[in-house]
């Protein structure tokens, strides 16, 4: 509220006006009487800020693109900043490249449920993860793939091959 010296009232300001357009993140802002609040699109949430919008929405995560189209689809949906902030390269339907500079969080880490930045359960995310009869582990931040005995990790430490004969 603000004093009007003029007709010597206090008057509302509107917050919406005097911060402009992008004082509500994904949001619209909706003035109230000495205040203002955020209104979230439809799938974002409103995080503790009370001012900007956080992304909710579940979608398919994809690992691949192939003159560019998305391929390699996980098995289950995943929300933009789990897909995107890990083991994908593009997220939705229809898919939209993921913007890694977009994350909040370090390499492995999301934020879920407008929570701190908690690990990425890679293998929950993307069961098929680890090839050739790997198991994957979740490790805080990333996570690897470990092979039986007599077989062994290739280059790219995601194909367990034979060692030896
Ligand atoms: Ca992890």
């Amino acid at each position: 509220m603000r004093y009007n010296t003029q007709n010597q009232m206090c008057e509302d300001v509107d917050e919406c006006e005097e911060l402009g357009p992008d004082v509500c993140f994904n949001g619209v802002c909706i003035n109230t009487l000495g205040a203002y609040e955020c209104e979230c699109s439809p799938g974002y949430v409103l995080d503790n800020t009370g001012y900007i919008c956080r992304d909710n929405r579940k979608g398919s995560c994809w690992t691949k693109m192939v003159d560019g189209r998305c391929e390699n689809n996980l098995p289950r949906l995943a929300l933009r900043s789990e897909c995107c902030c890990s083991v994908g390269v593009a997220w939705g339907s229809p898919c939209e490249i993921c913007e890694h500079a977009l994350c909040e969080c370090s390499k492995g880490y999301a934020k879920v449920d407008d929570k701190d930045c908690a690990d990425i359960n890679e293998c929950e995310l993307n069961s098929g993860i680890c090839k050739g009869g790997g198991t994957c582990v979740n490790t805080d931040g990333s996570y690897r793939c470990e092979c039986p005995p007599g077989l062994t990790l290739d280059a790219t430490r995601k194909l367990v091959v034979r060692v030896g004969k």
